[in-house]
This record gives C-alpha cells, sequence and structure tokens, in this order.
C-alpha cells in the first residue's frame, strides 16, 4: 500500500484535468483516471491483497481520490462550454443597421381626430375660442342645470351609463356650456370638442362618440346668426353645393330649437341605408339659449341672448368620407383607417 503514490497521482491529475481545453481531450481524461481499465480501477484491484487494516486505509483513500478528480472534471467541463460560448459570442457581431424583417409602417391620424381639427380649424377662424369639460360628470351639469331635472321625460331621451349616485358619463357636451358661463362673463363665442357616451348602438349610432358643442352668448344674438353660423360651417365642412336644412325640435335647454340635416353623400340625397332611405342625415342639434340657463348661470336673460348647437363628429365623417356604418371607426382594422 502506497499513500504517498496516492498524493502524488493527485496532484497530476489536478494538473492534467486543469490543461483541458476541449471536450475531446476532456472524454480521454474521465477514460484515463475513470474508465473500465483506468488508474482508479488498478488502484481498487489491489484491494483483495491487502490486510483487513490496510484495506479500509487505502480503500478510503482511493475513493477520496475518486471524488476528487470526478469533481475536478465536471468543473472542468463547465469551464469548457463557458469559455466556448464566449469565444462564439466574440466572434458573431450583430450589424443593427440590417432592415429588419417586418416592415415597420408609420400612422395615420384617426379619421374622427382629423375632422375635430378640421372643424375647430373652420370655428376658431369665425372667432371661436375652445374649452374642454369632464367626461365623468354630475347629474347637475349634465341634467339639472340643463333645464332637465329629475322624471323630466327629456332624460329618456339620452340613455344613460351612470357611475354612482350623482354621477355619469356625460351624455352630450352641453354641460360644457355651463360650466364655461359659470366662470365667464359674456360676450361668449365658445366651442367645446369632447367624447360623450350614451347606451345606443347599431350603424348610425356608437355607445361612445364626439360631440362639439358651440354657443355664442352677447347682446341682440338672435336665431338669424344661429342659421348663419352653422350653415356657413356647413359649407365649409361640404363645400359650396352642400343641401343644409333646418327642422324644428325640441331640446329642453334652448327655445326655440332645431335640428339640422344635411344632404346624404352617401346616395345623393336618393335614399340608402345610411339615410334610411330619406336622403338627409341629422348631424347636429341647436337653438337659442334658454333664459332658464342664463338665471343659472346668473346672466340678465333682459340684456344678454344667445345661441348654442351640439354637432356629432362622427356623423359628419361619414358624411365627408362616404362611409356607411359607424363601428368602422372603432374595430381597428388598419386597412380602413390607412385610407384617411
Ligand atoms: C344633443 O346631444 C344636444 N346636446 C345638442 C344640442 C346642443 C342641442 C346645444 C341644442 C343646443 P342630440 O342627442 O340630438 O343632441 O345629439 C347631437 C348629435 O349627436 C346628433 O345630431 C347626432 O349627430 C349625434 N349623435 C347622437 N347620438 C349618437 C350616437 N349614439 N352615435 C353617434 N352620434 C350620435
Amino acid at each position: 500500500m502506497d499513500l504517498e503514490e496516492l498524493e502524488s497521482l493527485r496532484k497530476q491529475a489536478k494538473e492534467r484535468i486543469e490543461k483541458i481545453n476541449n471536450e475531446r481531450e476532456w472524454i480521454d481524461t474521465k477514460a484515463y483516471y475513470l474508465g473500465k481499465k483506468g488508474i482508479i480501477p488498478s488502484l481498487l484491484s489491489k484491494l483483495p491483497k491487502l490486510t483487513q487494516e490496510e484495506k479500509k486505509i487505502y480503500g478510503q483513500s482511493v475513493n477520496t481520490l475518486k471524488v476528487f478528480i470526478e469533481e475536478l472534471l465536471e468543473q472542468q467541463l463547465k469551464t469548457i462550454k463557458e469559455r466556448e460560448i464566449e469565444k462564439k459570442l466574440s466572434q458573431t457581431t450583430i450589424d443593427i443597421t440590417l432592415p429588419g424583417k417586418f416592415e415597420i409602417r408609420s400612422g395615420t391620424v384617426h379619421p374622427i381626430s382629423q375632422v375635430i381639427d378640421e372643424i375647430i380649424d373652420i370655428f376658431t377662424g369665425m372667432g371661436f375660442e375652445v374649452a374642454e369639460g369632464p367626461e365623468l360628470e354630475s347629474d347637475y351639469y349634465n341634467f339639472e342645470a340643463l333645464n332637465i331635472p329629475e322624471e323630466h321625460p327629456a332624460r329618456e331621451m339620452q340613455d344613460t351609463f351612470y357611475i354612482s349616485d350623482g354621477f355619469l358619463l356625460r351624455t352630450h357636451t352641453s354641460p360644457v356650456q355651463i360650466r364655461v358661463m359659470e366662470k365667464r362673463e359674456p360676450p361668449l363665442h365658445v366651442i367645446c370638442p369632447g367624447k360623450v357616451y350614451r347606451r345606443d348602438s347599431d350603424i348610425t349610432h356608437s355607445p361612445m362618440f364626439h360631440q362639439v358643442e358651440g354657443f355664442v352668448v352677447d347682446r341682440d344674438i338672435h336665431f338669424g346668426h344661429l342659421k348663419g353660423v352653422l350653415t356657413e360651417f356647413l359649407r365649409r365642412l361640404y363645400g359650396e353645393n352642400i343641401g343644409v336644412r333646418f327642422r324644428p325640435s325640441y331640446f329642453p335647454f334652448t327655445e326655440p330649437s332645431a335640428e339640422v340635416d344635411i344632404q346624404c353623400v352617401v346616395c345623393n340625397g336618393k335614399g340608402c341605408r345610411v339615410c334610411k332611405n330619406s336622403g338627409w342625415l341629422e348631424v347636429l342639434g341647436c337653438g337659442m339659449i334658454h333664459p332658464y340657463l342664463f338665471s343659472v348661470v346668473g346672466y340678465d336673460k333682459e340684456i344678454y341672448s344667445g345661441f348654442a348647437f351640439g354637432l356629432g363628429v362622427e356623423r359628419l365623417t361619414m358624411l365627408k368620407y362616404a362611409i356607411d356604418d359607424i363601428r368602422l371607426f372603432y374595430e381597428n382594422n388598419l386597412s380602413f383607417l390607412e385610407q384617411f
């Protein structure tokens, strides 16, 4: 039994294993020490010739050497693999200037946003300024201050999304009239673009849509001003020859009230599914501001008068581009949206 031989074998194995450079060498070295005809089995084959006492000490020492070599080999294999990955990485370079596999398309402004911008341009060109109000609105501003008390049948004209007691998603942009008038004194020439919400959905109605409110308050404002401003607006949006008609209507916050239709551009007034075969499409509601609103905001109705209107932006856009289904605006279909 030669324990010194084992110690020198241990040193030799350490040196040899740490020099291994590739997997081929690693396999050979493993076989050299641990293989069937390798060093460790040949050392163990000497055991039967030893005494009981010697067997114990020698057997244990060979086993310790075996475990030592196994661990060293495992460690070296890990090192070799890491070196290989590093080598590969250092040899490969990525050219970040190469074109990608997918075409990156540039977006376009949504048709509704384009038409809102155009509406704002037309009205600011006529001297109007732009104001905004909250989409989450109180019952007071959306209804009560607009002369629509609880139990008033007009509340049913606009199917409402209620949020909590006293709060709702605004059903129209008219509450901004009250908000602006409360804070400011006439003369006022204001438009208020924004989103509104109603429980309503078919080819000409969407649960979320856009309106642009507009109103003027000053001395001696009359229905002629209202008609002039709206007719001029529609001509600038659709061209000089667009057919426009004012129809008597009812809104609790205007008196008298009217609705404005334009000739259906999808069928040129002949009748189609968009205009429900009437040849006309309603695009806005309007009227002279009801004196009740002036009393709410503290204006003297003997001095001031005014007109107001609310445009449906989706309707105006459908007519501008002859689109026959309002839902197309909100389906995010790129081949539809890219046409604008
Ligand atoms: C109103 O909302 C009034 N606040 C308008 C108004 C303002 C009248 C100021 C007088 C003075 P109305 O519910 O009719 O009115 O809606 C106005 C326009 O919004 C309609 O002419 C229509 O073009 C559009 N509209 C109404 N409901 C929908 C809907 N569900 N989807 C798309 N557009 C709609």
